[in-house]
C-alpha cells in the first residue's frame, strides 16, 4: 500500500478552499474530500512495514496546536508551474510535529526524506501552463487567509489511484495531547 502522513482539514475549511476552485482553465482542482496538508510522505510498503510505521507513530508524543493557513502559491518555475496551493501562517507546533514524525519514521527504519518541509495544501495540479491567468489568479488570492483550526490529531492516509483519481483513506488517527 501506498501511504503518507497528514492532517486532515475541517470540513468548513475544505468547504472554504473549495471556494478558490474556480478562475484557472486547465487546472486539476483537487476534490474538496481530498484536500489535507502533507507531513510526510512514504510511499509503497508492505504489510509488515506499514505495522512498523503505525507503530512508530503511535509513538509520537506532541501537544495540540492552532494552524492557519493563508496565502496562495505555486510550485514548480515560471515556464513549468506544476502545482497550486495554500499555505500555512509561521507555525513551531508545526514544525516540531513534523520533525518528530520524521524521526520516528526513520527510527522505524525508512530512508530520511531528502526535500525541505514546506507545509503547504495542494489546491491543484497544472498539466498544462494556464498563461497569463496563473499570475493574475495567485495576484487575487494572495491575501486569503482561513480561520486559525485546532490540530489536535494527525493521520496516517493510504493513497490509491483509481480511473477516478486517488483515493485517500484513513488508515489511522493519532491524537495529540491538551
Ligand atoms: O500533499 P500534496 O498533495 O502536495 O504529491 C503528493 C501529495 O502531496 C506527495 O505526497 C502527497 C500525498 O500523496 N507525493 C507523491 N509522491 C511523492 C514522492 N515520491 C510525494 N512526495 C514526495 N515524494
Amino acid at each position: 500500500m501506498r501511504l503518507f502522513v497528514a492532517l486532515s482539514l475541517p470540513q468548513d475549511l475544505r468547504n472554504r478552499l473549495g471556494g478558490l476552485a474556480s478562475g484557472l482553465p486547465g487546472a486539476r482542482w483537487v476534490d474538496p474530500d481530498n484536500l489535507h496538508l502533507t507531513l510526510r510522505f512514504i510511499g509503497e510498503v508492505d504489510g509488515r512495514e506499514a505495522e512498523d510505521v503505525d507503530a512508530a507513530l503511535s509513538g509520537v508524543q506532541g501537544k495540540r496546536f492552532s494552524l492557519t493557513l493563508s496565502g496562495v502559491g505555486q510550485f514548480g518555475d515560471e515556464r513549468r508551474p506544476r502545482a497550486l496551493w495554500v499555505g500555512v501562517e509561521p507555525n513551531e507546533a508545526l514544525e516540531r510535529l513534523q520533525a518528530k514524525i520524521e524521526t520516528a519514521l526513520q527510527r522505524a527504519g525508512l530512508a530520511p526524506e531528502k526535500r525541505k518541509f514546506k507545509p503547504h495544501v495542494t489546491l491543484a495540479r497544472l498539466k498544462t501552463h494556464p498563461g497569463e491567468r496563473l499570475h493574475d489568479y495567485i495576484v487575487q488570492r494572495s491575501l486569503f487567509r482561513a480561520e486559525p483550526f485546532e490540530v489536535d490529531a494527525f493521520t496516517l492516509y493510504s493513497s490509491y489511484l483509481a480511473n477516478s483519481g486517488a483515493i485517500y483513506s484513513p488508515e489511522a488517527v493519532y491524537p495529540l495531547g491538551g
